[in-house]
């Protein structure tokens, strides 16, 4: 077991923030122009560790929103982190009984994360156990507006180095793009995302995917149905992979078992922070289920935390994480994540996630910030 300090949490503090992506981020559940989140910032033992929720703007993706989960954190975490140390795990321990709101949990567990891994001078994806310096990374394509202006930027983003291609597919958005795709670039990984959009009565439908040879096809059903995922994985030569529908490590236990994907898509904030993700990622591994790290747009913060699991050793694909250029017309963080023209994005050696945040910048972007002096 990892030995962690626990030093008293001296202050918590809170930056609400929007930031404009560089372009629309569309999927089958809606449009996004913005990232919508909060900064978390944990101080104790002289050290400031950072993290940020992945709640969105609206209850589309999950119900968690950033104004609901900043509510919950106030009303039911704040006043009851008093005298806790900076151990995630005596965090988690703390607030089991709160029903469900992984991303808010997990806003404040990572930042303790990154906070212990500093007190220790560790490398975060080291104190985890990871085994490679580097994650390996493809990137995500929202809808598009056509289908020429998808295949140029996929030639774009494979140029750039990226591994794998996942683009976003919805019902009655979903063959025409993928024959087109395919025909084009009949080689590269390629895997499609449908958020959910199906349901029960798509599987004969959907039985065609086969034909495109993708990598996996990603949450086909919403989140609660594992029956429809399970049938249509009965039918598939193509893994089906699950997203929305692990919510921690019981369910994903519960998927694997009952056969309904063969693939995970592991998000820490969906799952409840780091550790719940590294036990999702130790019972795939005993049972022979692929994992990748998957993305919500986060800032580079968010980004410092997916690199580090995506160094674990059963992460085998490529993950949801890409260059901070990708999303954001300017990051919050000093040095913008990049990708090398492998597919790489290399974790930084300091200590904790290795990021710094542009302050300047923060402070341009708040909407409002609280403080909470827990001492
Ligand atoms: O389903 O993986 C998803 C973004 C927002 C909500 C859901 C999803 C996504 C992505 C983006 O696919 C992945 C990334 O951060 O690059
Ligand atoms: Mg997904």
């Amino acid at each position: 077991m990892i030995e962690l300090p626990g030093e008293e949490i001296d202050r918590i503090t809170f930056y609400r923030v929007d930031i404009p992506y560089r372009e629309y981020f569309e999927t089958s559940f809606g449009r996004e122009y913005n990232k919508r989140t909060y900064i978390v910032l944990v101080e104790s033992g002289g050290e400031t560790g950072y993290g940020e929720t992945v709640a969105g703007g609206e209850p589309r993706y999950s119900y968690e929103t950033v104004d609901v989960d900043f509510l919950v954190t106030e009303k039911y975490i704040i006043p009851n982190l008093r005298g806790s140390t900076s151990n995630p795990l005596e965090f988690l321990d703390r607030f089991r009984w709160i029903k469900g709101y992984n991303m808010a949990k997990a806003a404040i567990e990572m930042a303790l994360w990154d906070l212990s891994s500093k007190l220790l001078s560790k490398p975060l994806y080291k104190l985890i156990g990871g085994v490679r310096r580097y994650a390996d990374v493809g990137v995500s394509i929202g809808l598009q507006k056509s289908i020429d202006i998808l295949l140029d930027k996929i030639g774009k983003y494979l140029e750039e180095g990226y591994q794998r291609i996942k683009i976003k597919i919805a019902k009655n958005r979903d063959y025409e793009i993928l024959k087109r795709v395919r025909k084009e670039y009949p080689d590269i990984k390629l895997t499609a995302d449908a958020n959910g959009d199906y349901s029960y009565g798509d599987i004969d439908y959907l039985r065609d995917i086969d034909e495109f040879s993708l990598l996996y096809f990603e949450q086909p059903f919403p989140d609660w149905d594992l029956y429809s995922h399970k049938k249509l994985q009965e039918i598939l030569d193509t893994p089906v992979c699950l997203d929305e529908s692990i919510s921690n490590s019981g369910s994903a236990y519960g998927a694997i078992k009952l056969k309904a994907c063969r693939v995970i898509n592991i998000k820490p904030g969906r799952v409840g922070g780091i550790f719940e993700s590294i036990k999702i990622h130790n019972i795939s591994r005993d049972h022979s289920v692929g994992v990748w790290i998957g993305g919500m747009l986060e800032t580079g913060i968010g980004r410092g935390f997916n690199v580090a699991l995506a160094t674990l050793p059963n992460v085998s694909y490529p993950s949801d994480i890409s260059a901070s250029k990708r999303y954001y017309v300017k990051d919050i963080v000093t040095e913008p994540w990049e990708i090398d023209s492998k597919g790489r994005m290399w974790v930084r050696e300091g200590s904790g996630i290795g990021v710094e945040i542009d302050w300047e910048y923060l402070e341009k972007l708040t909407i409002w910030k609280k403080v909470f002096s827990l001492r």
